[in-house]
């Protein structure tokens, strides 16, 4: 079993040309973001698009990191979906693939109430043999709010939190409400935030490609090296900028694939990079990410 916290890469799902799963890419992807020195991968989040995938693709997925980790670092299968068997069925994936943990975004769309949703993780809870992880992204979900966060980490079987929120006071009162839970920070431009804070680690898109940065950032910030972890956020938030303005998945491919690893576009609706794009981040990539 392996251990929590740390910087895992919230992995990207390659795709071929046709945008069928690039299963083929998989174990050299996984080394380049390994070598990078992060912990583990959130396999199947947001940064994997899993909201644009059938449950059947994301099993597959799932299966093929593990067979591609082998055993090196922490696996988190992202399995949230708006229906409770699809996340119940996609948790099986991840307990026969043998990660160490499975995290779920609430139920969105629907205006599912708080015992609706709570019903929901206690549902995964019971379902896997796994730990769960709750992915608090309350912007973009409904009713989950800190107080049904603390009546779930209360279960024993829910270990923690991956806290996308820019609010910091909350990530620090999740903490001191269940001090051995593992709090993961949601947002790479703020992840020095969120460690000061108290978090254990952080979860994120860029780890894909600048993971290296980051991991440093989170040395320094243990060793009490604070200015230089500031330098490296602040290093990173430029990259990160010019991410969000060309739009932030479409852009982690696009780096991936300067870095010599193809893994397709997005799916659509996500749109395609085009020539202006590239040299934006062809310039960014050589002024920061060398
Ligand atoms: C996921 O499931 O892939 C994540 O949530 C990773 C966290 C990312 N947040 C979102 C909303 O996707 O890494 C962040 C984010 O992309 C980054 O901070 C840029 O804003």
């Amino acid at each position: 079993a392996q251990t929590f916290g740390g910087i895992l890469s919230a992995l990207v799902t390659p795709y071929r040309a046709d945008f069928s799963l690039n299963e083929e890419i998989i174990p050299g992807l996984i080394d380049h973001e390994l070598a990078q020195g992060v912990a583990g991968f959130y396999v199947g989040g947001s940064t994997g698009e899993a909201f644009l995938q059938s449950p059947e693709e994301r099993g597959r997925l799932i299966a093929a990191v593990a067979r591609a980790a082998k055993g090196r670092g922490t696996l988190i299968a992202h399995v949230g979906t708006i229906a409770t068997e699809d996340t119940l069925r996609i948790a099986r994936s991840a307990a026969d693939a043998g990660f160490d943990a499975v995290s779920a975004i609430p139920p969105f769309y629907y205006d599912f109430s708080a015992a609706e949703l709570i019903a929901h993780y206690k549902a995964l809870a019971a379902a896997t043999p796994l730990p769960v992880v709750v992915y608090n992204f309350g912007g973009r979900t409904g009713k989950l709010g800190p107080n049904e966060i603390m009546q779930l980490l209360d279960d024993p079987r829910i270990i923690g939190i991956k806290h996308t929120s820019q609010d910091l006071f909350q990530l620090e009162r999740f903490k001191a409400h269940r001090p051995d839970a593992v709090v993961y920070n949601g947002y790479d431009e703020m992840c020095l935030g969120g460690l000061a804070m108290g978090a254990d680690g952080a979860i994120g898109t860029t780890y894909n490609f600048m993971g290296h940065l980051f991991v440093a950032l989170y040395k320094a910030f243990q060793e009490g090296r604070m200015a230089e972890a500031l330098a490296l956020q602040k290093r990173a938030n430029r990259v990160i900028e010019v991410l969000i303005d060309v739009g932030v998945f479409p852009a982690t491919k696009g780096f991936l694939k300067l870095q010599g690893f193809d893994c397709g576009e997005c799916r659509a609706p996500f749109r395609r990079l085009d020539a202006k794009d590239w040299q934006k981040l062809e310039a960014c990539a050589a002024e920061f990410l060398n």
